[in-house]
Parts: C-alpha cells; structure tokens; sequence
C-alpha cells in the first residue's frame, strides 16, 4: 500500500512541477542518458520528433488567429488616433531594432559554430534565397488558402493583418467574426498549452539523442546562447532605449533607468509582461509623471504587441539555430527573419513560455530545422527571463515618449521634484 502510495505522491510531485522545471530536468537527464548510451540514445529520437510534429501542427492556425485578435484587440487604437498610431511606429520600429542587435551579436559572437549537428528530419531543405526585391513581393499572397495551406509564415502574417484590419474597418459588420476569431485564437493557446506538456519529454529524447551522438559538449554553445542574449538585452535597454529617451525624449536617462527597478524585477521572476502590467503601470505614473491616459492605454498595447526583448531572441537563437546545422543565411533571409518577428510579435501572447513557440515561425520561414527549437527549449526559463524584462522596459520608454510627445507628462514627477498624488 505505502509504495503505491509513494508512486502517487511522487506523481504528484511531478505534475505539480512548473513546466520549465520539467523541461530542464528533461535536457538534464538527456544528456546523461546520451552520454550514457552514446549513439544507442538514437532510440529516444522519436520522443524528439513527436514533440516537434506537434509543434508545427501549431504554428499556422495560432500565428493566424492570434495575430487577427491582436490587430482587432486595438480597435480602440482608432479611436486614440494619433497615441495609438506614435505607441504601434514606436514599438515596430523598436522591435526590428531589436532583433537586428540579436542577429549582429550572434553574427559577432557565433554561438553555434562548430557544432556541425544534422537535422534529423529531412523536410528542413534550405529554399535557394530569394533576393531581397523577391522577398519582399513574396510577402503578398496570391492565394491566401494556398498560403495557409503551404505554412508560408510572411504570407499568413500579411493576409492576417489585412483580414484583421478589413475587420476593425467594417466595423459592427466584422464582430461575429472577431468573436469567433477570439475564440480560435483562445482554443489554440490552450492546444499550445496542451503541446508544451509533451515538452519535457521531447526535449529528454531529443536531448538523448543529440548528446548522445555530439557528445555532452553540446550544452557549452547554450551558454554562449545565453550570454549573447543577455548581452543584447543590456545593450538595448541601458543604451538603445536611453538613446531613445535622450535625442527624441530630450529627457535625463538615468531617471528612465531607475524607474525601471520594481517592474524589471517582476518581470524578470514572473518571465509574464501581461502579469507584470500592474507594476509597469504604476511606475510609468509613479516615478515617470505618466498620465493615466496614456499608460492605461500605451502600456496594456505594450503588453500585446511589443516583444523586443522576445525579437532579440529570436534573431540569436534563429542565428545560433543556422550556425549549429551549418546553415548559411542569405541577406535575403536575415531581412525575412527581421520582417517575421516584427510582425509575429504583434501576435505573440505576453505570457511564459510564448517566445520560444514564435521561435518556431521564425524557423520555419527560413527552413531551418526546428530541432534547434527543443535544444533551446532546455534553457528557455532563463532566456525568457531576459527577455520579458526588455518587453516591459520597451513599454515604460514608449509610454515615456509618447507621453511627452502629448504633453501628458509630469515632468515635476519626472525629475523627482514632485510626489506622484493619485487624482480622482
Ligand atoms: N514571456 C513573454 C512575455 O511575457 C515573452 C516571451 O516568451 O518571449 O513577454
């Protein structure tokens, strides 16, 4: 009776686990049974390969409605006018930014290089890359249904944003729509949900797998992984962003940085901008002077559509992804890599975890094997701590800007002069 009693509690025990402590455990013992087994892990692989075929069930339908919610979701954008306009350029514009410092730091620094690894599914061929003209006019799909069909990533985000603005723009007409859109888009966070359960055993088998046939070593170039994204999340936040504030802010930088402490923190252990958005609020107002107009608006959007700190990631990671299968990007591709995680982040969910499943859409526009997906999935907690905490400092400063720019700025607040007094 006690042992099955013991069976039960340890079950118990596992199921009650948070999951990326399941997925680190999964890598960890991976790697010992490949190291173990050596080559004889290969039995593992399907576990592996289960996990990535469920993956990419879910890419096209939850790129697709997620992204039409997070366009119609600012439907009161329109009604902000000229706010909700200067908040989506900043946070684009940031955004690419950032995911052009993660594809320059991981050019730099090469953290997959000399890893040679093979995918283990034949389907990742590498498309000839269009140039950059043909990449661009590849974005608009000729036939929608063909594109969703065929999983063309840039085309799927193309057609879902202008189905998604055609929605706002009908008006009335387009809300049994949205509401069904709404839905959807719910239904497919939680089959992800679903999916993301089979994680830890994905990542053990493949892990086995992949340990087993390179060698324990493969976990150095994670390291290397994880210092080139902290790297760029530092570089972003201490010199893009107070950059940012200085020149088109004409504002003290320092006093930005510092308001920064309390939702960092959050942020950083929560890894969750939309669970974070009460303490970004309160400093935007607090310590900022941000009226409450505009963080009650700027800021929940922020939490939505801007995922800098996610973008950066994602140009390493696709970058660490190509070194380590010995995949050679063209220009054309990087352009593709920038242009894919701009938009997806309108459509990425400000929750644990979502980055690395847009990762995969990054992937697959480029053909690169999604492998790569699980060999990160193992350090995915630390990386996603990094880069929730860029999300919501991206939020703060564009709150900041366009405060000012409006006039909605307490500047005595600001410069500390004044203490901030909740209004009716
Ligand atoms: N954790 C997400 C967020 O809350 C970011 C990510 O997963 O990339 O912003």
């Amino acid at each position: 009776m006690n042992n099955k009693k013991n069976s039960t509690q340890s079950a118990g025990a596992w199921t009650r686990l948070e999951l990326w402590k399941k997925i680190l455990i999964g890598m960890i013992l991976g790697v010992i049974a490949g190291t173990l087994m050596g080559p004889d892990a290969e039995i593992f692989k399907p576990l592996g390969t289960l996990f990535i075929n469920a993956i990419k069930m879910l890419i096209v339908p939850l790129v697709f409605f997620s992204l039409i919610v997070g366009i119609t979701s600012m439907q009161d954008t329109s009604k902000m006018g000229r706010i909700g306009l200067k908040a989506i350029v900043l946070y684009l514009g940031t955004t690419a930014v950032a995911i052009t410092i993660g594809l320059g730091l991981a050019t730099i620094f090469t953290p997959g290089a000399g890893l040679d690894m093979v995918a283990m599914t034949t389907d990742a061929e590498i498309p000839n890359a269009p140039t950059l003209v043909q990449t661009l006019l590849n974005m608009i799909p000729k036939n929608p249904v063909g594109a969703l069909a065929a999983g063309n990533i840039l085309q799927i985000i193309v057609f879902a944003i202008g189905l998604g603005v055609s929605l706002v723009l009908i008006g009335e007409k387009g809300n049994p729509a949205i509401k069904l859109f709404e839905s959807l888009a719910e239904a497919m966070y939680k089959l992800t949900e679903l999916v993301m359960k089979l994680a830890p055993y994905g990542v053990f088998g493949l892990m086995a797998w992949v340990s087993g046939k390179y060698g324990a070593d493969v976990l150095l170039p994670l390291v290397k992984v994880i210092a080139v994204v902290y790297l760029g999340a530092l570089i972003h936040v201490v010199i893009f962003y107070s950059g940012m504030i200085s020149i088109l802010g004409r504002l003290n930088p320092v006093r930005y940085l510092r308001s920064l402490t309390n939702p960092a923190a959050v942020a950083f252990t929560t890894t969750s901008s939309s669970g974070t958005l009460p303490a970004t609020i309160k400093a935007s107002r607090e310590e900022l002077g941000v009226s409450k107009g505009v963080s009650s608006f700027v800021l929940p959007l922020g939490a939505t559509i801007n995922m800098d700190g996610t973008a950066l990631y994602q140009g390493v990671c696709a970058l660490f992804i190509a070194q380590a299968f010995g995949v050679d990007l063209a220009a054309s591709d990087y352009i593709t890599i920038i242009l894919t995680a701009t938009l997806a982040s309108v459509g990425t969910a400000g929750v644990p975890g979502a980055g690395l499943i847009m990762l995969s859409l990054v992937l697959t526009t480029v053909g690169l094997p999604l492998e790569g997906l699980a060999i990160v999935a193992g350090i995915d907690r630390i990386l996603d701590m990094a880069r929730t905490t860029v999300n919501i400092c991206g939020d703060m400063m564009v709150s900041l800007l366009v405060a000012k720019s409006e006039g909605e700025l307490d500047k005595d607040i600001f410069d500390g002069k004044k203490k901030f007094e909740e209004t009716a």
